[in-house]
């Protein structure tokens, strides 16, 4: 009953409640079937129940979904009283995250995939009444430096939705290997999907990566996992990371370098961490390339939004380059940061002439932000706070908060001390609407988004250790109503909620850090 992210409104009533059996029937209205089926097949699997439709009067369904117009699309109520439990919310995806309440009111053992009993099954008898805070509340899975098989990218999914999360920003390309099949450059993925090693850990003692490593998704995988995350109220949005972190598309077309300064022919997909200073160049023909790509892009992913990266761009190989001088001259640019906006704004144009929106990171305000674009503040607040004010949407995602690769705590067994110590706790009072931003640029924060970069891990259970448990806690700084004052957050109260979610997740098999130290993978 210990609900997360937190509801708005919780009331439980003395009544009995509504016990689940054979013959308790399920029904999606119009607008709810996905949410529907999803409940069905949920509970169905944890209780060994059928929760078939009824037959007849749709009114007779013990559980009833259905859509309210009154309510916005992700707002959602629950009444459950003896007779039955009705979930209204106002769109698809506020009948799923209904749904995802519901499974929470049932207890831990709800989210097991084989019954343990067949009996005890209880609603509790309560009035909820629930919107999300943020209509953006992502999550970043990097599958460049470590390729996710998709089974667990589906997997990541679901337990994005269990938490209310509604946005999987996916970033699909960067110097280290290119995720994203393209029909017409099948290089893209046969080259650059690939690389002999990977760098050796962060400390000598840490684990060694100096395997070979590669993989990618065709566009039907990534169809389905579109469709897949739609019918759990997720957007998928599709980063390609451009004009930097672009190695590994050089490896498999030297065309793309900077050919009148490296021999971007001797280059193969990069094979250390950090940033590669082998990014694109700025030819015409390099622009029709990448228009090809995103045509290929825009065909899978449906998103409003899409991330062209923009971030950590060396400029060293075009002050080099005779060809990208050249290009800064005929344009009439001041210098390289003027470029690497140029070549932003012609694809934040490109995006919109196609009815999409484009977002980067912050750097791309360097040189002047493109006029239609969106801003993911990673480096801190600031650049959030000078593309909110300048009438810019934001997604705030800083670093020193929401970086999931970094450690949970200084203590010699955390494994792979990357980044800044960030605990639990931490993570429960980031505050992602800095108080220095008045209230008009404030709601240019459309929402916050935490990030899981994978240089340091390679499979589901390290990415498990890594996201869980500051995954919950960031979901209900994203979700829920909580004091803007992270002083005033009750963050004890949050710790004792856990206690019944650490449960969930163990149910769902999930790997988390637990709270009194690593586990020694
Ligand atoms: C910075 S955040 C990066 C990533 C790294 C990450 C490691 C951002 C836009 N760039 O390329 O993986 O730090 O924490």
């Amino acid at each position: 009953m210990d609900l997360i992210p937190a509801p708005s409104v919780v009331r439980l009533s003395a009544e009995p409640g509504l016990p689940l059996g054979p013959l308790t029937t399920l029904l999606g209205g119009p607008g709810t079937e996905a949410a529907a089926a999803w409940l069905r097949a949920a509970l169905g699997a944890a209780t060994g129940l059928p929760l078939p439709a009824p037959e007849g009067e749709p009114s007779a369904a013990v559980i009833e979904l259905r859509l309210d117009g009154e309510l916005a699309p992700e707002e959602y109520r629950i009444s459950v009283s003896a007779e039955r439990a009705l979930l209204t919310a106002g769109g698809s995806a506020g009948a799923h995250w209904a749904a995802e309440t519901l499974r929470q009111l049932l207890g831990p053992d709800a989210f097991r995939r084989a019954p343990l009993r067949r009996t005890g099954w209880l609603l509790p008898a309560c009035e909820l009444a629930d919107a999300p805070r943020f209509g953006w509340r992502g999550a970043l899975l990097d599958v460049s430096r470590h390729f996710l098989p998709k089974a667990d990218l589906l997997r990541y999914v679901d337990l994005l939705a269990a938490h209310k999360l509604n946005v999987l920003h996916l970033h699909l390309t960067d110097d280290q290997g290119w995720r994203f099949e393209v029909r017409r450059y099948p290089r893209l993925t046969s080259v650059g999907g690939w690389r002999e090693r990977s760098m050796v850990g962060f400390r000598a003692a840490d684990r060694r990566d100096e395997q070979p490593h590669g993989g990618f998704y065709t566009q039907d995988d990534l169809r389905e996992l579109v469709a897949y995350a739609a019918q759990r109220g997720i957007t998928v949005v599709p980063e390609i990371d451009l004009p930097g972190h672009m190695q590994a598309a050089i490896a498999a077309y030297p065309e793309l370098g900077n050919t009148d300064v490296v021999d971007t022919a001797a280059l193969g997909v990069w094979t250390d961490w950090g940033v590669s200073e082998n990014v694109l160049n700025v030819a015409d023909t390099t622009l029709a390339f990448f228009e090809g790509v995103l045509e290929e892009l825009l065909e899978v992913f449906p998103s409003e939004y899409v991330h062209l990266g923009g971030d950590e761009c060396p400029k060293d190989q075009w002050r080099a380059s005779a060809a990208a001088q050249a290009r800064i001259k005929e344009l009439g640019l001041a210098d390289e940061d003027e470029l690497q906006s140029w070549f932003i704004r012609h694809f934040d144009r490109w995006l919109a002439e196609r009815g999409r929106r484009l977002i980067g990171w912050d750097e791309i305000l360097q040189g002047g932000l493109a006029p239609g674009a969106a801003v993911s503040s990673w480096q801190g607040y600031a650049g959030g706070v000078a593309a909110a004010r300048a009438g810019h949407p934001v997604v705030m995602c800083p670093e020193q908060y929401v970086y999931l690769d970094h450690r949970q705590a200084d203590g010699p067994d955390e494994p792979i001390p990357v980044g800044f110590v960030r605990t639990l706790e931490d993570v429960y009072r980031f505050e992602p609407v800095p108080p220095s931003l008045d209230p008009v640029s404030a709601r240019q924060v459309i929402g916050t988004q935490a990030n899981l970069w994978t240089e340091f891990m390679n499979d589901a259970r390290d990415l498990d250790y890594r996201a869980f448990p500051r995954l919950a806690a960031f979901a209900e700084v994203a979700w829920s109503d909580l004091p803007r004052d992270p002083a005033a957050r009750d963050w004890p109260g949050f710790e004792r909620r856990m206690a019944e979610h650490y449960a969930r997740l163990e149910a769902l098999g999930v790997e988390y850090r637990p709270a009194d130290g690593p586990h020694p993978w």
